[in-house]
């Protein structure tokens, strides 16, 4: 079936512009996608009729560049999956045809590479990271490379549907929450600006675990990403690295008056790089993500396989492998395992190996590393960069110290992404001495130097040198990889402005002080092609129409939006693309959980991590008071809500599921309570992803961002969320600053204490319990928890919860509700003026610009890197 067959009643509008922007990869008016593409649940499933009726939705017809760029996909695709897969199309299921889909993608990439290739750059940028999380990719590649319709059409002519083939790839969820998404982020916003970068991590066999729920109860299974291949990946055995562990340093025979030092391993590990190409906006540049798989030197021990010992025999192998088996799926708190460790050097090590070589045979001259190679660590769980580079430098290439160091401190960057004490990595300088010898060696020499610079200059205070060594010893000897990674960093980031200042003013005051200019800010932010294009097509087309499709390469045209926030007929569209995302999302809700939902209700979701800090508790606590408030006046006229929760817990954060438990009971309580109807219902979605927020943030109509003051580095769905014309309420944290700054005061519900202010209160003593004394509501409903309520079978169940409220309270929930239930009221109101609401929804997603990745890079690029835009 040709593509001529498909109706073309409307001429199609293709903007110059997008026209100018085409590259090699085929027809220029496939770039013009996302402004053709039909929002997923208007799409026909499965149709093979020759006249494919343009969806409902748009109104724009199907542009998918000409019949030939479509049968040639289709023939590509047809191919792939006979003769890679080994399958027909009368057999093969959603996933196969997702596998033949990204390999004949991946195909289009490799070619977009190589148009691009400029050869070897003059500086690149390696971006270290333990996470990743990616989620899909094909969205990515689809849009990025302008071949959305031209699939879509493609598939449609196999008698296959796109949207079913994207839903069968399962999310690449190599991280845990914030730090592993900005990654992600990343890694497409330099391939889409043109940074020359390749990032560097661990290719887990099982990502973050599944979540389900069992009574309420959170539930963890193995995640299985792999279980059918990667199609996006390349192997690369060639490029395999070996790293060591254990053993012992000797000294070499004095040569040249200089004695060297040798790290003999009692263990090695071989990495084996794995390649992801990670294509950017049009297809211009194309980077890699390198992953790193462990594998043992020897598959089996043939001697003792002989022998008999047949499990023996492949023991090596199994702990060689368990160190890229499954992502720690812990979140903001150190868990100070062997295997984390070995896991962190692992990657780092490899990682370096592999660049220092890709640097002496482009260069020569291992010296030159800081004018061509800016390496970022992101968090400390690569900061064993610092000696291993030394090590490197040191003891391979024959580097005096003075040199090594200077090249280490002039290629090494570090990004702070968390201040929480209990979060912030430390090794037993036991452990490290077991595991790597000759690194702690060269800790000891970088820390004796570092106090001895203090010394000389006459600070010889104990305290103070004791705040500023690398090593902390008082509860036992730790390295502390923080003052590692900072002391070996030529630039220390916060990644928000509120962040920034307070690393300068507490963890890292007195390092900071021996040199000012070494941090610097650079608040987060998202990449608009998977948060906007690709996530909420209905809102881009939108946008596109009203301020043009220049908008999809420069965001700050959204600014254009400004002048239609009281636009009726605007406002009008705007809240369609609304409703139809709250149709969507109730129908999945619905699917998932089997409640039922009104998408006319407010939609007040809270997506992220369980944690105590970023205090779902508190909107939990809300929700009984608001549940307790209408039962004691029904007839009241109650503003509707859907109070929608996700997220997963740490499987040993055991305050962290109680939450969840007591969100669900709570949930179950108020859903099947007939008084309160369609007033307020409570969902917990299970198994938060990436993926998952795609659907759910284009729906919302009110972003919690509710964390402590002082405790949330940034955040990154905040960003998210408004930019989505999501309302938010937010403490005063974080990157919810910035975005009142962008956004207007008026335009968004801030409430609670300043992070000052959370200091002075937690110096006061018995503050909780004297914050409950003075608010009723608050006390009624904590009583109402603790007495049993919501779990009549296992009453003390949530004493836990409300003890702790009453005892401690740590995060302040108590000294912020009411402000809270006061804004939240705020929010009722300003919900029953639907012209307000939307002109303030419609401000916020014309002011987000700033919060693009790409800024970010830029800002990175310019001010930290200092590498050229390709
Ligand atoms: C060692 C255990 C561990 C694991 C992960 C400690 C700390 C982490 C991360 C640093 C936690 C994290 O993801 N931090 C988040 O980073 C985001 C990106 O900068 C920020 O937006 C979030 O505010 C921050 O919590």
């Amino acid at each position: 079936m040709r593509r001529q067959s498909i109706k073309r009643d409307n001429p199609p509008t293709i903007p110059p512009a997008l026209e100018s922007g085409a590259t090699t990869l085929g027809d220029p008016h496939v770039l013009n996608d996302v402004l053709t593409r039909p929002v997923p649940q208007d799409v026909a499933r499965d149709e093979r009729a020759t006249e494919a009726p343009a969806p409902a939705a748009w109104t724009a017809p199907v542009l998918s560049g000409s019949g030939d760029a479509v049968v040639d996909l289709r023939e590509a695709i047809r191919a792939k999956l006979t003769f890679a897969l080994g399958r027909t199309p009368e057999t093969a299921r959603p996933r196969d045809w997702f596998a033949a889909t990204a390999l004949t993608l991946r195909e289009r990439i490799v070619a977009a590479a190589l148009a691009s290739e400029r050869g070897v750059p003059n500086k690149r940028v390696y971006y270290l990271s333990l996470e990743f999380l990616i989620g899909r990719l094909m969205s990515d590649a689809l849009n990025n490379l302008g071949l959305t319709e031209t699939t879509r059409s493609a598939l449609r002519e196999l008698g296959i549907d796109l949207d079913a083939v994207q839903e069968a790839e399962p999310d690449a969820a190599l991280g845990n929450g914030g730090l592993g998404r900005l990654a992600a982020c990343f890694m497409e916003s330099m391939a889409s600006i043109g940074i020359p970068a390749m990032g560097y991590g661990i290719r887990y066999d099982h990502g973050l675990f599944r979540q389900s729920f069992e009574d309420g109860w959170q539930r963890e299974a193995p995640e299985t990403w792999l279980a059918e291949g990667n199609p996006w990946e390349f192997a690369r055995p060639e490029a395999t690295y070996t790293i060591g562990f254990g053993g012992s340093v000797t000294l070499s025979s004095p040569e040249e008056g200089v004695i060297r030092r040798h790290w003999q391993p009692a263990e090695t590990v071989r990495a084996v790089a794995h390649d992801v190409p990670v294509v950017g906006w049009r297809g211009r540049h194309v980077n890699g993500l390198r992953l790193w798989k462990a594998e043992a030197g020897e598959p089996v021990d043939l001697a003792r396989f002989n022998g008999g010992d047949h499990v023996g025999a492949v023991a090596a192998r199994m702990r060689a492998e368990a160190i890229s088996r499954v992502l720690y799926p812990s979140d903001s708190s150190a868990e100070g395992q062997e295997l984390r460790l070995r896991q962190e050097y692992f990657f780092t090590a490899a990682s370096i190996q592999d660049l220092v070589a890709r640097h002496v045979a482009e260069r020569g001259d291992v010296r030159s590393l800081p004018d061509h190679a800016a390496i970022q660590l992101n968090d400390t769980h690569p900061a064993i960069a610092v000696p291993e580079l030394m090590r490197v430098l040191l003891d391979v290439h024959g580097l005096s110290w003075e040199d090594a160091w200077h090249v280490t401190t002039h290629t090494l960057h570090y990004t702070n992404h968390t201040l929480l004490p209990e979060a912030l990595e430390t090794w037993p300088v036991e452990l490290m001495e077991r595991l790597l010898p000759r690194h702690m060696q060269i800790i000891y020499l970088i820390n004796w130097m570092h106090l001895e610079e203090q010394a000389k200059h006459g600070r010889q205070d104990a305290a103070y040198l004791a705040s500023i060594s690398l090593i902390d010893e008082s509860h036992g000897r730790r390295v502390r990889m923080g003052h590692l990674a900072f002391h070996g960093a030529r630039r220390v980031n916060g990644v928000s402005a509120l962040h920034t200042d307070l690393m300068r003013s507490t963890v890292f005051s007195d390092l900071h002080a021996l040199d000012p200019d070494k941090i610097v800010n650079k608040t987060n932010g998202i990449t608009f092609r998977r948060w906007f294009h690709n996530a909420n097509p209905g809102l881009t087309r939108l946008a596109v129409e009203t301020v043009g499709a220049g908008v999809l390469d420069d965001p700050e045209l959204l600014r254009g939006l400004e002048a239609r926030a009281e636009d009726p007929a605007f406002v009008a569209r705007y809240a369609a693309v609304r409703r139809e995302r709250k149709e969507a999302l109730a129908a999945l809700i619905a699917e998932r959980t089997g409640i039922d939902v009104d998408p006319a209700a407010l939609f007040d979701v809270q997506v992220k991590r369980i944690h105590e800090y970023k205090r779902q508790l508190l909107n939990v606590v809300e929700t009984v008071a608001l549940y307790q408030a209408i039962k004691a006046e029904p007839h009241r006229d109650w503003t509707p809500r859907v109070k929608i929760f996700a997220g997963k817990a740490a499987p040993s954060y055991v305050q962290a599921k109680l939450i969840i438990k007591l969100a669900c009971d709570v949930a179950k309580a108020v859903n099947d309570d007939p008084e309160v109807a369609d007033r307020l219902k409570v969902v917990f979605l299970p198994n938060y992803s990436v993926s998952l927020a795609e659907s759910i943030i284009p729906a919302a109509d009110l972003s919690e961002q509710i964390s402590t003051a002082g405790m949330e580095a940034s955040g990154t769905g905040n960003m998210k969320f408004a930019l989505n014309g999501a309302l938010t309420v937010g403490t005063l944290d974080g990157a919810n600053i910035e975005i009142r700054d962008h956004v207007g005061a008026e335009n968004i519900f801030i409430f609670g204490l300043e992070a000052d202010g959370v200091r002075a209160r937690q110096a006061e003593p018995d503050y909780a319990a004297r914050a409950i004394q003075a608010s009723p509501r608050l006390a009624a409903a904590l009583d109402m928890i603790a007495a049993g309520r919501f779990s009549p079978e296992e009453p003390g169940r949530f004493r836990p919860l409300t003890d702790d409220l009453r005892r401690r309270d740590q995060y302040l929930l108590t000294a912020d509700f009411d402000d809270y239930w006061r804004v939240q009221r705020a929010i009722d109101a300003a919900w029953r003026d639907p012209r307000g609401w939307w002109a303030k929804a419609i401000r916020n997603t014309a002011r987000m610009a700033w919060f693009s990745s790409d800024r970010a890079m830029r800002e990175y690029a310019e001010e930290i890197w200092r590498v050229r835009l390709g």
